[in-house]
C-alpha cells in the first residue's frame, strides 16, 4: 500500500513536472488575460438583441412612464433568434434584460413593471427563460444586459435602488443557468436629459452602484461570466458605437483612468500600451443605425461591405463582435437581418475556407526549443513559435513551391503570456525580391490584414518592436475574391438624385418599388431630378465579370434647393448653409441660445423633421429639442418637442415624425446639448414627408 502510494505520489510530481515545463519558463509581460477572458476571446462574434419596452415605442430610449400594457409581441419566437444567430456563425447572444427605462424582461420580484403585468402570455412569461432554453437548444452561449440606470425605478438615486438591482442580477444569474458575459451599460440620466419618469436625480457612476458588492455578486453566481463595463473590470467597451476598434489596440487599459464618465472615452478604442489591466474590447454596434427595431430602418440594415468592414475593423483588430440584431414588435428578427447575416456568414466561410500558409514551409531567424516556427501552421492556439531571447528583429518565412494567390493575413499572439508586439511588418517575394505589404502596430489575440492581392512564393513577417520576445501562435494567409462594390446613391446640392459605383460598372435603379433593381431596370446615367421624398434602389453590374452587386436602398428626403437659413429678420446667413447643403460633413455651428430658422421657399407638406448631428465632438450635439413651424414666418407652433435618446454614443440621424401640416417655415430649438466645445452642431436637417408607419 506505502508503495503503491510512493508511486502514485511520484507520478503525480511527474505529471506535475512535465505539465509545467513549457509555460514556467517564459516570464509573463504586463498584465495578464484570466481564464474566463482567454475563453471569452474564442467567442469572437455573439450577437445582441434589443428587445423591449422600446420595441413597442419606437424609441432608443424609453422614460420609464411607459405602460406595460404596451408590451406584447404577437408572435414571440427565440427559437427563431437562436436560430438565426447560430447560422450566421454567432457562437453566443445577449439580451437586454433591462434597459434603461427599467422594463424587465422577467418577472423580477423587485418591481411590478415587468412582463408579469404585460399583455404578453397573461403576464405569465418569462422572455429570459424561454430565450436560455433556445441557446441551450442551438448550442448558444448567453448574456444578459441589465442597465444599472433605471429610469422607472422610484428608488432609483438612493441605496434603496442598489438593493433592488443587486436582487435583479441574482435572479438573473442563478434562475437561468450559465451565463457567458454581464453587460453594465455607462450611460445614465446624470447630465440633464429630458423626461425620465422619475428622474430628477444625478448620480456619481463611479460610486453609486456600489460596484464591488454588484461584480462580487456576478462571481458569486458565476464565476465563468465576464464582466463588460466601460473599463471593464473584464471586457471593455470600444470607445463608440460604429463598429470600429483601433488599428493599434491593446488589451490593457488604465483602467483606473478611463471610466464612465471620464470623457476620455477616444481612448479605450486603442487600450494604452502602459495599461496596468488586462480589459480587452469589445465593439458593439447594430446592423441597423438604432439599437430598437425601427419600421423606418427596414431599409438601412446595413450591406455586405459594410458588415465586412465592421468584422475586420472589430475582430481582425484584437477585438470582439457583439452585432446588434434588433427583434420587432412581432417578436421576430426580421427577414432583411437574417438576409443580411447569412451574407456575412457565406461570405466568411468562403474567404477563410482554405488557408493557404498550411501547405507552405515555415522557417524563422531563430526559435527556442519545443516552440518550433512550425506552430504557426498547426492551428492550435497554444502552441506557438518563440524565438531566442534577445533576438532583435526576429522573422518567420513561409514558403511555397508554387506561387500563391493572397489577399488576407492573419496572424494570432499566444497572449496567456502578455500581449507583446508594439510593431511588425509583412513582406513578399515578388519577381525575386522582398516588398513591403503592410507595417502595422499591435496584434494581440487575433489581426487580419486585408491586402492587395498578391502572387507569391514566399511571405515573410518581422517583428519590429516588441516588449519581450514574441509568441505567435497562428498564422493564416486567404484569398477572398473581390466583390462588387454596391452603389451611393445621394442627393446633390442642386436637389438631383445621384448615384454613382466603381469604374467600368453599370448601374441599375428603380424609383418608390418594392426596391429589387435588375438588369431589366433603369439604366443610371446622370443625375436627375425628383424634389420630393423618395426610396432609390440600386445595383451595380459589371459586365466583364457578369457579376451583380448588393441592393443599396435609400430614402431621399425632400430637395433642399429652394431653402435658405434665415434669422429672425429674414437675412439670409450664408454660413449657415451648411446644414441644407445634402453634405453630411459640413457643419453649421450655432451659439446656445440661438435658434434655427429655415425658409423653405414655398409651403410644403411635411410630417417630420430629422436632424444629422457632428461626428466629431468638437461640437455640443442636441439632446432635447423643440421644433415649430410655420407658415408666415411670424406664428408659429411646436410640431414636437422631445429628446434623442443616445445620441452621443450613437451619433446617427435622428428622425421625428409628427401629424401631417403644411408650412413654409421650420424653426428648430436646442434646448439640452452634451459634448464639448461652446456651439452646437447640425450637419444636416430635413424634412419627412412620405408616408409614416
Ligand atoms: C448604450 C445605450 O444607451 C444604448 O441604448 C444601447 O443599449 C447601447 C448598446 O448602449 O450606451
Amino acid at each position: 500500500m506505502q508503495i503503491l502510494k510512493s508511486v502514485f505520489i511520484f507520478s503525480l510530481v511527474v505529471i506535475g513536472l512535465l505539465g509545467c515545463v513549457r509555460a514556467p519558463q517564459i516570464e509573463p509581460v504586463g498584465p495578464l488575460p484570466s481564464q474566463r477572458q482567454l475563453e471569452w476571446y474564442e467567442m469572437e462574434y455573439y450577437g445582441f438583441i434589443h428587445f423591449n419596452m422600446n420595441t413597442f415605442t419606437n424609441k432608443e430610449w424609453g422614460e420609464g412612464s411607459e405602460s406595460p400594457d404596451l408590451f406584447d409581441p404577437k408572435n414571440m419566437d427565440t427559437d427563431q433568434w437562436a436560430r438565426v444567430m447560430k447560422n450566421a456563425g454567432m457562437t453566443g447572444v445577449i439580451i437586454t434584460a433591462k434597459h434603461h427605462d427599467g422594463f424587465a424582461l422577467w418577472p423580477t420580484e423587485t418591481t411590478e413593471h415587468s412582463v408579469k403585468n404585460s399583455p404578453w402570455k397573461n403576464g405569465e412569461g418569462d422572455i429570459i427563460k424561454e430565450l436560455a432554453e433556445s441557446c441551450e437548444k442551438y448550442g448558444l452561449k448567453m448574456g444578459v444586459y441589465l442597465s444599472p440606470w433605471d429610469r422607472n425605478h422610484p428608488d432609483y438615486g438612493t441605496d434603496a435602488y442598489i438593493e433592488d438591482f443587486v436582487t435583479q442580477l441574482t435572479e438573473l444569474l442563478s434562475n437561468y443557468g450559465p451565463i457567458f458575459e454581464v453587460w453594465f451599460d455607462g450611460a445614465n440620466g446624470g447630465s440633464g436629459y429630458y423626461g425620465g419618469a422619475n428622474e430628477t436625480r444625478k448620480i456619481d457612476h463611479r460610486t453609486y452602484y456600489q460596484w464591488d458588492r454588484v461584480f462580487d455578486t456576478v462571481r458569486k453566481y458565476q464565476p465563468d461570466a465576464v464582466i463588460f463595463g466601460d473599463n471593464g473590470p473584464d471586457v471593455r467597451w470600444i470607445g463608440n458605437e460604429a463598429g470600429i476598434a483601433g488599428e493599434t489596440n491593446w488589451s490593457i487599459i488604465k483602467k483606473d483612468e478611463v471610466y464612465a464618465g471620464s470623457g476620455r472615452y477616444a481612448e479605450l478604442q486603442f487600450g494604452h500600451e502602459d495599461g496596468t489591466h488586462f480589459v480587452p474590447g469589445e465593439v458593439d454596434v447594430s446592423i441597423r443605425p438604432g439599437w430598437y427595431y425601427h419600421p423606418s430602418e427596414d431599409n438601412q440594415v446595413k450591406n455586405l461591405n459594410e458588415l465586412l468592414d465592421i468584422y475586420y475593423n472589430s475582430i481582425g483588430r484584437n477585438a470582439s463582435l457583439l452585432l446588434n440584431v434588433p427583434v420587432n414588435d412581432e417578436g421576430v428578427i426580421p427577414e432583411e437581418d437574417i438576409v443580411a447575416l447569412n451574407k456575412l456568414k457565406e461570405r466568411l466561410d468562403e474567404v477563410f475556407n482554405e488557408n493557404i500558409a498550411l501547405s507552405g514551409n515555415v522557417e524563422a531567424s531563430s526559435f527556442r526549443k519545443g516552440y518550433e516556427p512550425n506552430n504557426v501552421i498547426d492551428e492550435v492556439t497554444g502552441s506557438f513559435w518563440m524565438p531566442t531571447s534577445g533576438s532583435n528583429n526576429p522573422w518567420l518565412t513561409i514558403n511555397f513551391e508554387k506561387e500563391k494567390l493572397i489577399n488576407r493575413f492573419v496572424i494570432q499572439e499566444f497572449i496567456e503570456k502578455g500581449q507583446r508586439v508594439k510593431k511588425f511588418k509583412v513582406e513578399a517575394m515578388i519577381d525575386g525580391e522582398w516588398q513591403i505589404i503592410e507595417e502595422q502596430t499591435t496584434i494581440g489575440y487575433k489581426r487580419i490584414l486585408r491586402l492587395n492581392a498578391l502572387k507569391t512564393n514566399e511571405i515573410r513577417v518581422t517583428i519590429l518592436e516588441k516588449k519581450d520576445t514574441p509568441l505567435i501562435s497562428n498564422i493564416g494567409l486567404y484569398y477572398a475574391p473581390p466583390i462588387l462594390d454596391a452603389p451611393k446613391i445621394s442627393r446633390n446640392s442642386r436637389g438631383e438624385i445621384e448615384i454613382s459605383s466603381g469604374p467600368e460598372t453599370k448601374i441599375f435603379y428603380e424609383v418608390n418599388t418594392s426596391g429589387k433593381p435588375d438588369s431589366s431596370s433603369k439604366e443610371y446615367s446622370e443625375a436627375f431630378k425628383f424634389a420630393e421624398s423618395a426610396q432609390i434602389s440600386a445595383i451595380s453590374y459589371d459586365p466583364f465579370t457578369n457579376k451583380y452587386s448588393e441592393t443599396s436602398k435609400v430614402s431621399i428626403n425632400p430637395a433642399k434647393n429652394k431653402w435658405r437659413p434665415i434669422d429672425t429678420t429674414r437675412n439670409v446667413i450664408r454660413k449657415f448653409y451648411r446644414i441644407i447643403d445634402e453634405n453630411p460633413n459640413s457643419t453649421g455651428s450655432f451659439s446656445m441660445n440661438k435658434e434655427i430658422l429655415i425658409d423653405m421657399g414655398e409651403n410644403r407638406k411635411l410630417n417630420g423633421f430629422s436632424y444629422l448631428p457632428p461626428k466629431d465632438l468638437t461640437e455640443q450635439i442636441i439632446t432635447e429639442y423643440e421644433f415649430s413651424t410655420s407658415e408666415d414666418g411670424e406664428n408659429w407652433t411646436v410640431a414636437k418637442k422631445g429628446e434623442f435618446g443616445n445620441i452621443k454614443n450613437n451619433p446617427i440621424l435622428q428622425e421625428v415624425r409628427f401629424k401631417e401640416r403644411e408650412a413654409r417655415y421650420l424653426r428648430l430649438k436646442a434646448l439640452q446639448t452634451v459634448g464639448s466645445g461652446e456651439e452646437y452642431g447640425i450637419s444636416e436637417l430635413a424634412i419627412l414627408n412620405e408616408k409614416s408607419e
